[in-house]
């Protein structure tokens, strides 16, 4: 027992010195680590979500399905002085057509003979049949008619530049 006893504070006292120090720099270097992992994992959410979410909707594809008779939408928004493509498709039974007016704003020939309005590609698109349609939208904002040449009266839209 008297060995143990003058002994044991010796020994507990350079134990509990190394024992500090080792918790001394545990603490330092976690509370390093965990510092630095808390700036980087604050920072990631804000930049991630910040970006990504809102740029893939402004250029979204503009599709637009024809029916026996009528466009549907019938109206479109184009951003200005941007080139949109317009994905067509004839939902309907009967060939149809997607004709933009000229910058004079009228229809310049019927059934895109010439090469002045915009139409689609191909020009007659039958029952089922899918096509293109290639705008340069003018630099300011306005509108502009469209209308299918095989039924000019009652198939027509708008699309509008903004
Ligand atoms: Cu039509």
């Amino acid at each position: 027992m008297r060995p143990d006893l003058t002994r044991l504070p010796v020994a507990e006292g350079v134990v509990g010195f190394l024992v500090l120090m080792l918790i001394v720099a545990f603490v330092g270097a976690f509370s390093a680590t965990s510092g630095s992992e808390g700036k980087a994992v604050s920072a990631s959410p804000t930049s991630g979500s910040s970006s990504p979410g809102a740029s893939p909707s402004p250029g979204g594809p503009l599709t637009v399905t024809m029916h026996d008779n009528r466009f549907d939408p019938n109206e479109i928004t184009v951003p200005a002085g941007t080139t949109a493509t317009i994905q067509i498709m004839n939902d309907g039974k009967t060939p149809h057509n997607m004709h933009v007016a000229g910058q004079t704003g009228d229809f310049t020939e019927d059934f895109c003979t010439g090469t002045g309005d915009p139409c689609s590609d191909p020009n007659t698109v039958r029952g089922g049949q899918t096509a293109t349609l290639t705008l340069q939208a003018p630099s300011s904002a306005g509108e502009i008619n469209f209308r299918c040449d095989f039924h000019p009266q009652e198939m027509t839209g708008k699309i509008k530049v903004q």
